[in-house]
């Protein structure tokens, strides 16, 4: 199985429908996908995760819920779950942490990194809407120190991918990177 987790609204139905080519309803509206979607593609479930955080006309109780529920999904499922692809919008999640760590909270997306490691998932964050980005090697830095890693892209050039899921830059090595890590031999802790 292969999840794809992310806020709301950074692009995660369009990314599995461009590496997959499965419609997963992409919503114009954020917060469309409420439960996981699962289509399959080359034997493998893929697994549309609602998008979690902030979403504009969802009072905090559903979206709370919605991450609970995620949460849940994820530990129940952690032993079948081969990858995990950590979607974020390349130019706003930066803006978006800083906020949060201001404000003296956990950033979500940095709160589920550390939560995927610590199950030992497997995971590739796919830095999109790298159309938008200015500054890419700056900006990736900056998120590697902000997710906890020590070290720079260069030590992780196959954990953050730029992408750009709605015009196709840098999918083909999405996805070379995809199979790779799903050809490693897995080692599982916790
Ligand atoms: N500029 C830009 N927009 C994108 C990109 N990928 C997705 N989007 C747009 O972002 C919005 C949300 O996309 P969606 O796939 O529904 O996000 P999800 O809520 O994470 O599933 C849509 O309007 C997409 O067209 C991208 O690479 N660049
Ligand atoms: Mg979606």
């Amino acid at each position: 199985m292969i999840i794809f987790v992310g806020r709301s609204n950074v692009g995660k139905s369009t990314l599995i429908y461009r590496l997959t080519g499965k419609d997963v309803k992409r919503g114009k509206r954020p917060g469309v996908t409420r439960k996981p979607v699962e289509v399959i593609w080359r034997n493998r479930k893929i697994v549309d995760m609602p998008g979690f955080g902030f979403m504009s006309g969802l009072p905090k109780r559903v979206q709370e819920k919605i991450k609970t529920e995620t949460v849940r999904f994820i530990e129940e499922n952690a032993d079948d779950i081969d990858l995990a692809i950590l979607v974020i919008d390349g130019k706003s999640a930066l803006e978006i942490i800083e906020r949060w760590e201001r404000r003296g909270e956990i950033p979500i997306d940095v709160e589920f990194f550390q939560f995927l490691r610590e199950l030992g998932i497997p995971t590739i964050v796919a830095v999109n809407k790298l159309d938008k980005m200015r500054n890419v090697g700056a900006t990736i830095n900056r998120l590697i120190e902000k997710f906890g890693l020590n070290g720079t892209w260069a030590d992780y050039r196959e954990v953050f991918i730029p992408i750009s899921a709605k015009f196709g830059t840098n999918i083909d090595e999405l996805k070379k990177v995809i199979e790779e890590r799903l050809r490693e031999p897995q080692e599982r802790h916790g």
